[in-house]
């Protein structure tokens, strides 16, 4: 029998390798994306085949996770066998302009979803994209016993929907696990995120194409692993006979400042002479480190993390510098840009 599944946030930088991922396993996979008046399907363009020619296993359906009515029709007409819930506002710096908007995506997003699965009486597995920004202030390293202690509405909409995904396991037998994921990057990784803000910089400064790189705080710790590996994490937990929450990272800490350093090293290049700070790339609470402790989902699900950052930094400067060569467009600095 193949297998079904929706993957919410399919257009992101998870739900792009996922969908390679579950496709690459046989599934027959459904997306939900939002309307938009431009198109927004660019990570996912390659792996899609009209769905009126014979062999399509990808299908995509306009919806939104703030649009309650709109899941319960979905999820009745595709009745996946696996649900993986990763759509979200997924900024934390943005969460403190967008407050209201990031608690009703990130945090009630998530409590629809799970309705939706109860009322229509759904039998299946559900994945909820739970983050290491919900640590925040609990100093590391992370790991699934570690207390949350959010720094930001993005952290705290997680971890409500941290809870209500336990609860909905505890409360009615629901398959729901939490992957409690520490950042992962990628080629595909977002353009405001630190890494791929960096990685883009590096390519068009050795290019000639720009001349200097403005950062906020180079001080705070990460624990960066490869986007791709950490999707498998996801559909193992999916695949395990019982349901429970999983710490997903490297378990190896590096600063800002040193990814910034691996990017520009990568190329030859003094960061120094390039990287200025500005003080609107801050937060108004910072988290400091997060650096995760991994050893329950390397023992029960035989997951192994293996790109650390040094070579995720090379990754994604090669990257980069391919699609700079390829493209060639110019990056406009926009006065909006303030993540
Ligand atoms: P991402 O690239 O920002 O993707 C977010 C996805 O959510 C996009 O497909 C986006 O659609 C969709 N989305 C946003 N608002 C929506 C709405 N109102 N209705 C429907 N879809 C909506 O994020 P990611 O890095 O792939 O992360 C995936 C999930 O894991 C997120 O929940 C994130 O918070 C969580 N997470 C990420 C990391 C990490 O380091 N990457 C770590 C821990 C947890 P558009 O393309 O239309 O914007
Ligand atoms: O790349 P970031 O924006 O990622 P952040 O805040 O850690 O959040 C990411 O990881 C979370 C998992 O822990 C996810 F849940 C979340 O969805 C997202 O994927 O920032 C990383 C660090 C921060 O300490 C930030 O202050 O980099 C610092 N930073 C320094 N200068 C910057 C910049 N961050 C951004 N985005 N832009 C800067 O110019």
């Amino acid at each position: 029998m193949t297998k079904r599944a929706l993957i919410t946030g399919i257009t992101g930088q998870d739900g792009s390798y996922l969908a390679e991922l579950l496709l690459s396993k046989g599934y027959e996979v459904h997306g939900l994306i939002r309307r938009a008046s431009t198109f927004n399907t660019a990570r996912i363009d390659h792996l899609y085949v009209d769905p009126h020619e014979s062999g399509a296993k990808l299908f995509l359906h306009y919806g939104d996770i703030t649009d309650g009515s709109r899941l319960v029709t979905l999820l009745a007409q595709v009745r996946p066998d696996e649900v993986y819930h990763l759509a979200a506002q997924s900024h934390v710096r943005v969460s403190f302009d967008e407050p209201e908007y990031t608690g009703d995506t990130t945090g009630l997003g998530t409590i629809r979803l799970l309705e939706a699965i109860r009322m229509i009486g759904l039998e299946c597995r559900f994945y909820q994209a739970s983050s290491s920004e919900m640590f925040g202030a609990a100093p590391p390293p992370q790991s699934e016993e570690t207390p949350f202690y959010p720094r930001s509405p993005y952290g705290a909409a997680k971890v409500y929907s941290y809870w209500v995904t336990r609860n909905y396991r505890e409360a009615y037998g629901l398959f729901a696990v939490n992957g409690i994921l520490f950042n992962h990057e990628s080629p595909r990784r977002g353009e405001t995120f630190v890494t791929r803000k960096v990685t883009r910089a590096v390519a068009r400064i050795k290019a000639g194409q720009q001349d200097e790189l403005y950062l906020g705080n180079l001080d705070a710790v990460r624990d960066w692993g490869y986007a791709p590996e950490f999707v498998e994490a996801m559909w193992l937990m999916l695949q395990h006979d019982e349901a429970q929450d999983y710490v997903v990272a490297t378990g190896q800490a590096y600063s800002v400042r040193d990814f910034v350093r691996f990017a520009f090293e990568h190329v030859g290049l003094d960061w120094e002479q390039y990287v200025k700070f500005d003080d609107r790339y801050l937060r108004p609470t910072e988290v400091d480190a997060l650096v995760g402790d991994p050893s329950r989902a390397i023992k029960t699900l035989g997951w192994t993390p293996r790109v650390h950052t040094p070579e995720l930094a090379a990754i994604m400067v090669e990257s980069d510098i391919k699609a700079l060569e390829t493209e060639g467009t110019p990056w406009v600095h926009r006065a909006w840009d303030r993540d």
